[in-house]
């Protein structure tokens, strides 16, 4: 028999090769073998995009290959989705989020939605290529507490810039806390733009959103 360590490394193999049935499979398999979702998420999935990303940068593989393996990552997220530990009661703020303008990256923001409705947030969710009008628009619509940018191309950053600078400039932009987050940005950058906060993963973005808005749990 396999051992736990052997599905999920062969897990991870199947989302870099964008084998998604076999992906899918080795999933239910790790989910029987009781392996932690999150870990399955934080130790597995997420690494294997990583190695997807470095092929991409080495010329080893193209972006057909990139764009398999993004949707059996997808997919096994939608499975583990439910199973993400989850905290009710009342709702602890509104958050507006999207992917900067000209980037259709989605797979880490999704994470990101995912947490902080796990977390107890109301999540409206814009998708990707979010023009800076259209985080305003909806930040004032819902009378969100944060708007969260996701930014993964370095082509993105006069984008990000742009969109912290379009909400600085409207009527929420006094009260209005920005968090920005994806693999093109740095503390630096996001601070010097004007946003509140930066967090490089999901888990540490939830705890930066209660962190600028003095939730203590
Ligand atoms: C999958 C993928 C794709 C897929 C995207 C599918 C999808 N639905 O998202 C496809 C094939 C479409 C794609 C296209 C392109 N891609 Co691409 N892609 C990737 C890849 C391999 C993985 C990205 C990913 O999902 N990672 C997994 C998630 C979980 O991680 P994450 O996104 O970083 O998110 C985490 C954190 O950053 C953070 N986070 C993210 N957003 C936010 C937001 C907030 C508010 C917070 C708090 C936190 C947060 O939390 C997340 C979870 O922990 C990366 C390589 C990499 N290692 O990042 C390249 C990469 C991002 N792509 C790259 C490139 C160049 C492109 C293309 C330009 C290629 C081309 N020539 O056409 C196009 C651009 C298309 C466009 N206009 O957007 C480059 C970018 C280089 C750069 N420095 O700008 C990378 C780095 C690959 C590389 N090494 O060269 N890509």
């Amino acid at each position: 028999m396999e051992s736990a360590e052997e599905v999920l490394e062969g897990l991870k193999e199947a989302i870099i090769r964008g084998n998604r049935k076999g992906a899918l499979e080795l999933l239910q398999r790790s989910l029987e073998l009781k392996v932690d979702p999150q870990k399955i998420v934080d130790d597995y999935m997420i690494p294997a995009l990583n190695v997807v990303g470095k092929r991409f940068e080495e010329r080893k593989i193209f972006i057909p290959e990139m764009m398999i393996a993004a949707k059996s990552m997808q997919a096994c997220l939608d499975v583990i989705k439910p199973l993400l530990p989850k905290e009710e009661g009342k709702k602890k703020g509104v958050v507006v989020i999207g992917t900067v303008f000209g980037d259709l990256h989605d797979i880490g923001k999704n994470l990101v939605v995912m947490l902080l409705e796990n977390s107890g947030f109301e999540v409206i969710d814009l998708g990707v290529n979010v023009p800076p009008e259209r985080f305003v628009e909806e930040a004032r619509r819902v009378n969100a507490q944060v708007v969260g940018i996701s930014s993964l191309l370095t082509t993105g950053d006069p984008y990000v810039k742009k969109t912290v600078e379009t909400l600085r400039a409207s009527e929420i932009g006094d009260r209005i806390k920005i968090i920005c987050g994806g693999a093109a940005l740095t503390p630096n950058f996001v601070y010097s733009i004007g946003a509140d906060s930066y967090a490089p993963d999901a888990a540490s973005g939830v705890s930066k959103i209660k962190e600028i808005l003095q939730i203590d749990s």
